[in-house]
C-alpha cells in the first residue's frame, strides 16, 4: 500500500518534472474564479493578517478582485465585508492569437522590430541578451548610444524596462517606441540627440518573455513567468523576486507558490531577475523607468515600507514633472508616491533594489487606463500611440535630469 503510494507520488513528480500537467490546479481556464470587491479601507484590514489578493482594479476606492476558491473561503471566514458575483471565465481566456497581435508586439515581433532599428541604425544601436528565461528565450537588451559599439563609455547607464509582468502588454510597446523615437529623430531632434550622445540607453522591453507569450496565446489574465513551481502551481512573480528587502513581510509579496505575487523561494531564484541583476552589475544605472500597467501612476521607492527614502524629495520631484509634463499633452492625470503609499507595499521589487543597490532614481510607470471599466489590463491598441505621445515629454525630461545630474 504505502509503496504503491509512493509510486504515485513518484509518477506525479515525474510528470510534474517534465511539465507534462499543462493545467496548473490553479489555471483560471480549468476553474471558476471569484470577482468580488471591498472597499479600500476593508482590504488594508484583510491583508494585515492575509495574504494579497490579485487586484484586479479599484473604482471610486472599491477595489476588485479575481479570487481563486481556496481565497473565497478565506475571505468569507476572515468576517471582512465584500460583495461576490461568480464569474463566466470564458471572457478572461485570451482569444488565440495566430502569430500577431494587432499594433501590439508579440515576443517574436518585438525581437524583429529591435533588429530591425539595428539594421537600419548599426552605428547607434546595438542588440544583445542579458540572459535566457526559464523556457529558453533570449531576454533581450537594446543599447541605444553614440559609439554604440563601444563597450563602456564614461557616460550615464539608464535602464528602461518592460512587461515584468506578463498581461501588461502595453507595457512593451513604450519602451520600443521610445528606442525607435530617438533613434529616428537624432539627426532632427536636438533633444533625442543630446540623450543618445549623453547617455547609454539600455532598453529591454520584455523581462518576463515566457509570461507574455502564455499570456498571448493561453491565458490573457497571466502575470507571473512559467516556473513551474512543483506542487502543481506555476510562476514566480518577477516583481517580488529582487534581493533588497526581499520576502520583508507577507503583505507585500507571498510565500505561497499559488499566488499572484508570490515572491518564489529565495531572492533571484528567478533566471530572469538573475539577467536583470547581472545586466546592471555590469551597467549600474544611474536612473530606471520601470513600466507597467494600469492605473496611471509614476512610483518610486520605497514599496517595503512607508518610511521615506533620504531621497524624497528628489524622486518626488522628479515624479512631479514627469506628471506635468504628461498632463500637458492631452490633460491625462497621473498620481504619484513612493510605491508603498501611493499603490500598496511590495517587496522584492525592481525599484527598490535599484535604488537600493545603487542609490538611484527608480520608478514604475503605470500606464493607462486608470479604471477597469477603460479596459484595465485590456488596453486597446488604440491606446498605443496616445499612451506613448503622452509618455515621450516625461522620458525625454528624465533621460536628460538622470544625464545632467549624474555624478562620475
Ligand atoms: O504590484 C506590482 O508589482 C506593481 N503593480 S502591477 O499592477 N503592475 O502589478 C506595482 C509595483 C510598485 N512598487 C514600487 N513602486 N516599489
Ligand atoms: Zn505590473
Amino acid at each position: 500500500m504505502a509503496r504503491s503510494i509512493k509510486m504515485l507520488i513518484g509518477s506525479l513528480i515525474v510528470l510534474g518534472c517534465l511539465g507534462l500537467f499543462s493545467q496548473s490546479s490553479d489555471d483560471p481556464n480549468t476553474s471558476t474564479r471569484s470577482l468580488v470587491s471591498m472597499s479600500l479601507e476593508d482590504y488594508r484590514a484583510y491583508i494585515k493578517y492575509h495574504l494579497p489578493l490579485d487586484r484586479l482594479y479599484m473604482i471610486d476606492n472599491v477595489c476588485f478582485f479575481l479570487v481563486k476558491s481556496n481565497e473565497l473561503i478565506t475571505l468569507t471566514r476572515s468576517g471582512i465585508s465584500f460583495r461576490q458575483q461568480v464569474m463566466d471565465p470564458c471572457p478572461l481566456k485570451s482569444v488565440k492569437a495566430t502569430g500577431s497581435i494587432g499594433d501590439y508586439h508579440t515576443y517574436p515581433e518585438s525581437v524583429e522590430f529591435m533588429e530591425d532599428l539595428v539594421r537600419r541604425f548599426p552605428d547607434l544601436a546595438q542588440l544583445s541578451s542579458a540572459g535566457q528565461s526559464i523556457e529558453g528565450r533570449e531576454i533581450y537588451v537594446l543599447k541605444i548610444s553614440d559609439n554604440v559599439l563601444l563597450s563602456e563609455e564614461a557616460e550615464p547607464n539608464i535602464f528602461i524596462s518592460g512587461c515584468h509582468h506578463a498581461r501588461e502588454w502595453i507595457s512593451v510597446e513604450i519602451p520600443l517606441l521610445f528606442a525607435r523615437f530617438v533613434l529616428e529623430n537624432y539627426n532632427s531632434h536636438q533633444q533625442s540627440r543630446d540623450i543618445v550622445d549623453g547617455c547609454q540607453l539600455h532598453i529591454m522591453p520584455i523581462q518576463n518573455p515566457d509570461g507574455l507569450e502564455y499570456s498571448i496565446h493561453t491565458y490573457r489574465m497571466w502575470r507571473k513567468n512559467r516556473r513551474y513551481n512543483g506542487d502543481l502551481s506555476w510562476g514566480v512573480d518577477p516583481n517580488r523576486n529582487y534581493g533588497y528587502q526581499w520576502g520583508y513581510d507577507n503583505i507585500g509579496s507571498s510565500p505561497y507558490p499559488d499566488d499572484a505575487v508570490y515572491r518564489g523561494p529565495y531572492a533571484f531564484s528567478e533566471p530572469e531577475t538573475r539577467a536583470v541583476r547581472e545586466f546592471l552589475l555590469t551597467h549600474p544605472p544611474a536612473g530606471s523607468l520601470n513600466f507597467h500597467n494600469y492605473s496611471q501612476l509614476i512610483l518610486y521607492p520605497w514599496g517595503y515600507t512607508d518610511t521615506p527614502t533620504t531621497d524624497d524629495d528628489e524622486m518626488e520631484e522628479i515624479a512631479r514633472r514627469m506628471a506635468e509634463l504628461i498632463f500637458q499633452v492631452n490633460g491625462r492625470v497621473y498620481q504619484y508616491g513612493p510605491g508603498a503609499i501611493a499603490i500598496y507595499p511590495t517587496n522584492g521589487d525592481t525599484d527598490d533594489w535599484i535604488y537600493g543597490i545603487f542609490g538611484s532614481p527608480s520608478f514604475t510607470i503605470e500606464l493607462p487606463p486608470e479604471l477597469f471599466i477603460q479596459g484595465g489590463f485590456f488596453t486597446s491598441q488604440q491606446m498605443i500611440d496616445s499612451a506613448f505621445s503622452e509618455m515621450l515629454p516625461a522620458m525625454l525630461y528624465f533621460c536628460q535630469y538622470t544625464i545632467d545630474n549624474h555624478q562620475q
